[in-house]
């Protein structure tokens, strides 16, 4: 090993991760004075935005919000092409940031993080890398994204298989061509959805291998002209601060009663409305939406109807329409065009609940059926959501007891940010929080304020640890499960990454607070207002 590989650096803070909050997070810590290190394992920043480069890859969230508000220079200098963005564009966008703020140098690319240890006697972590490098600091910020480890599907033989072999989720930087090629798709969530017409297009013939089908909407993608960026340019400020004061902070004209109340008429006309504008927006046209049976039922019932009317194979359609969980149960998917697609010629549906994939062959995939012969095989199966990240490093914390311990029956977190028993550490929309339930970049700024502003008064006040008191995790904990309690996300639908269902042996919780963004917004401030309420601070003179 050389001498740069066992080297040991001290800072402030490490930073794990470089995507849009350890981005954030090293632009205000570093403004706020700190010596501030991030690590990332990438060769570039964006994190998501930089592994997930499959052809169709764009972002379900409106470009024109999906943004940093930190800095109105960047918003008012970078513009935005489409409604709603591609990745590369994206990408591009994370690195105008980082090359205008100057952050790349304080980013330690190509370079995993696999230990996290709390050294109690010195009051600092240790932050052990693949490399061998150690980094040492008071805070440990894990800014590791909720989505960012694949998870590995258990396809028997699939080592067999001597064709081309991608994961939407660690899809590689060179063209990839599908000329000429039979590919097949294993997947159909919402990565295996974008994707799908896109191969179709370029593809000899297209297999697509679905498991359970989803609800999908129209995004009605188109280009942005510029006077309606200049609009929202002019308005940033006051559109940026209402979108804060919406459950989801987005601006998407969110239904504000009922539909339970209402005729069937007068939801039909809603929901058309809704999916003639497209996008995520069909999910908010009434707050009962995942909470009421018969509006959930009426919206489910609404989808799988267009799914009859675009797809013209009637027995392709019955098994694109999703039948045994209400929508929103699996995140709803926004496409371009992936119905329709199921009409083209060289596109084949392979219903693999029916009829299971028995294994992967040197050839293609052997359903029980018959072996399916492609050139090219691409796994969209998804992630080890929320906590996947986290539980790989497995943090050590006070006393020895490591994540994976104190998270054995599924996640527990104060406000989503901090856990009992891990002082000085703190998670960027970690489960427990909104996170994918909103606009991540705007809950990534809300997170990551307030730990700058908590790691001010610490500094200020001489504090040498902050930790969450098992009381304040423990009720927080069960704040989140009432809250997802008390909708359709779990029960039936529960099959989903929201409650760790698509990994074997993870605990069955629903993982994100479902309080709203704004709600949630305002008790981070009054645990703050309140001196750090349900956290313990201890200083030299009280150890
Ligand atoms: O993953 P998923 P994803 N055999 O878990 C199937 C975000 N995202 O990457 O449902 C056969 O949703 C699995 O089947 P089933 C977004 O939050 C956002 O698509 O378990 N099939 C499912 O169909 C999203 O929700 C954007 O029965 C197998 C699929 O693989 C999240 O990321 C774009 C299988 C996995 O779907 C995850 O989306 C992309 C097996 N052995 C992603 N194992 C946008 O911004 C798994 N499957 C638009």
């Amino acid at each position: 090993m050389s001498a740069a590989q066992t080297h040991t650096s001290k800072y402030d803070i490490v930073i794990v991760g470089a995507g849009f909050a350890g981005l954030y997070a090293l632009y205000r810590f570093r403004n706020e004075g700190y010596r501030v290190k991030v690590i990332e394992a990438g060769n570039g920043v964006g994190g998501t935005w930089f592994w997930n480069r499959y052809p169709g890859a764009r972002c379900d969230v409106e470009s024109m919000q999906y943004s940093y508000s930190f800095s109105d220079e960047v918003q008012q200098e970078w513009s935005w092409s489409e409604r709603y963005a591609p990745q590369g564009e994206i990408l591009e966008y994370v690195n105008f940031v980082a090359d205008k703020f100057d952050l790349k140098k304080d980013i330690q690319f190509n370079t995993r993080v696999n230990t996290a240890v709390f050294d109690e006697a010195a009051g600092l972590w240790e932050i052990g890398c693949e490399t061998g490098e150690t980094f040492v600091a008071k805070y440990c910020l894990m800014a590791t994204g909720c989505l960012s480890v694949p998870m590995s599907p258990k396809l028997d033989g699939i080592e067999r298989f001597k064709g081309e072999l991608y994961r939407t989720s660690s899809w590689p930087d060179k063209p990839v061509s599908f000329e000429g090629k039979r590919v097949g798709l294993i997947g159909t969530g919402s990565s295996g959805i974008q994707a799908t017409p896109r191969l179709a297009a370029a593809a000899d013939h297209l297999y697509v291998f679905q498991r359970t089908p989803n609800y999908s909407i129209p995004a009605h993608n188109h280009e942005l002209d510029d006077d309606y960026q200049h609009d929202w340019k002019s308005h940033y400020p006051e559109r940026r601060a209402l979108a804060k004061q919406t459950r989801n902070n987005t601006l998407n004209a969110a239904g504000e009663g009922p539909g339970e109340g209402l005729s069937w008429d007068e939801r039909e006309a809603v929901f058309e409305e809704r999916w003639q504008f497209g996008g995520l927006g069909f999910m908010y046209g009434f707050t009962d939406m995942t909470s009421s049976k018969v509006v959930n039922d009426h919206a489910s019932d609404f989808v799988r109807r267009k799914i009859d009317q675009i797809v013209k194979d009637p027995e392709t359609a019955a098994k694109l329409k999703p039948m045994h969980y209400p929508i929103g149960a699996k995140r709803i998917c926004v496409d371009t065009d992936y119905y329709k697609t199921f009409n083209r010629e060289n596109v084949t549906l392979l219903d693999v609940k029916a009829d299971p994939i028995e294994t992967v062959t040197e050839a293609g995939v052997k359903l029980a059926s018959g072996e399916i012969e492609v050139d090219i095989l691409i796994l969209a199966t998804g992630f080890d959501a929320m906590t996947g990240a986290l539980t790989r490093i497995n943090p050590v914390g006070r006393g020895g007891q490591t994540l994976t311990e104190r998270w054995e029956d599924g996640p527990k977190t104060y406000l989503g940010m901090a856990i009992d028993g891990f002082p000085n550490m703190f998670i960027v929309t970690g489960p427990g929080s909104p996170s994918v339930f909103t606009n991540m970049v705007t809950s990534v700024e809300q997170n990551v304020d307030w730990v700058a502003d908590c790691m001010n008064r610490l500094e200020t006040e001489g504090v040498q640890t902050i930790e969450a008191t098992t009381e304040a995790v423990d009720d927080w904990t069960v704040k989140v499960g009432e809250l997802a309690e008390n909708t359709l996300l779990t029960g039936l639908g529960s099959n989903s990454w929201y409650v760790g269902a698509n990994i074997e042996g993870k605990p069955k919780v629903f993982m994100a607070y479902l309080g709203g963004a704004a709600t949630y917004s305002d008790i981070c401030k009054s645990v703050a207002d309140d001196g750090y309420a349900g956290f313990r601070l201890v200083s030299p003179a009280d150890a």
